[in-house]
């Protein structure tokens, strides 16, 4: 599992398998894409094609046993965790073995052995469960921590206010994850927030706000693992903001109107999976061996998709379970 990993200290093996979690989450998003397109794959998805190196910098960074909240966005903190990519993939595809028994999809899936408690359709709807979460953190007396993904647009919910407030209040452990994208669906995150950058409304609970670039998996890395050990010392809460982009479009069916082709190419030019790719070259990692892995990487999430598919559905009995009324 990718964790407690310290950015100062990445051996070369750790870089690499950052990397392949990177790509993974990647080839995952590009396999899924293709059952949308073979029309095997009914509904919508959020796809985070362009932010995985906010995923594997900030889970690689904690504890196994921290807990972890997630969005609507999810597939890259639930992959970056550890879930079992083909399990991941039959819950999207309502099969019986998927994590929640294919009854929650993407937006409802979690892994409680894993210590991911959920992914969340609501914007901001995970940002109150990570602060009780991390309550019980610290009446427990645990040394735990929780950390909590939301969006730029999540941010002007009241439940981000109210949960900065209580948690600096009650000093809880909990980091708080703003992949900043740039956009809440079709909204510039400067048509919709009063100050210039998320990080900016962690002085109005008096605890540390940072930025860091969400394009660059050692920067992650390096934010993330001081923030989060200041958390676990007792300090109280922090917000981390990412600056990062999804190449996609908010959901499978946005033709992306909102925004040029210029500013898309000029953020591709950051694509975090070549940011990586250009580290492991300096570290003496060989061109064809990055390539190979990227070739890799793909099949195996191919293969993934396909067996899947091949998953059982359940019966009528297991639909109908856990329904108590
Ligand atoms: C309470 C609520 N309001 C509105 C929506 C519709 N909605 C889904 S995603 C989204 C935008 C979220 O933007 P952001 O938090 O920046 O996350 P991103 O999609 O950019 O990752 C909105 C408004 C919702 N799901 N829940
Ligand atoms: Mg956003």
């Amino acid at each position: 599992m990718l964790a407690r990993l310290r950015a100062e200290s990445l051996s070369r093996e750790q870089l690499t398998a950052c990397f392949r979690r990177m790509l993974l989450i990647r080839e995952f998003e590009e396999a899924l894409g293709d059952l949308f397109t073979r029309n095997l794959l009914g509904g919508t998805s959020h796809f985070c094609i362009g932010q995985e190196a906010c995923a594997v910098g900030v889970v690689g960074a904690v504890r196994e046993s921290d807990w972890l909240v997630s969005n609507h966005r999810g597939h890259g903190h639930l992959l970056a965790r550890g879930l079992e990519p083909r399990r991941v993939m039959a819950e999207l595809l309502g099969r019986a073995d998927g994590y929640c028994g294919g009854r929650g999809g993407s937006q409802h899936m979690c892994a409680m052995d894993l210590c991911f408690l959920g992914t969340n359709g609501i914007t901001g709807g995970g940002i109150p469960i990570g602060t009780g979460a991390a309550w019980a953190l610290k009446y427990q007396e645990r040394d735990d921590i929780a950390v909590v993904f939301f969006g730029d647009g999540a941010s002007n919910q009241g439940t981000f206010h109210e949960s900065l407030n209580m948690a600096a209040l009650q000093k809880l452990p909990v980091l708080f994850v703003c992949e900043n994208n740039g956009y809440g669906m079709s909204n510039p995150a400067d048509h919709s927030m009063a100050v210039p950058s998320v990080a900016q409304r962690a002085a109005a609970y008096a605890i540390p706000g940072v930025v860091a670039d969400g394009m660059d998996l050692l920067a992650v890395l390096a934010a993330a693992g001081g923030l989060a050990e200041n958390v676990r010392a007792g300090q109280g809460p922090a917000l981390l903001e990412l600056t990062t982009y999804r190449f996609c479009g908010h959901s499978k069916n946005d033709p992306r109107v909102y925004r040029t082709r210029e500013e898309e190419a000029a953020w591709a030019e950051r694509d975090c999976l070549a940011v990586a790719a250009r580290t492991l070259a300096e570290r003496g990692v060989p061109q064809a061996e990055i390539e190979q892995l990227r070739a890799e990487v793909r099949q195996e999430m191919v293969a993934t998709a396909e067996q899947a598919l091949a998953a059982p559905t359940g019966d009528r009995a297991h639909a109908l379970g856990g329904v108590y009324a």
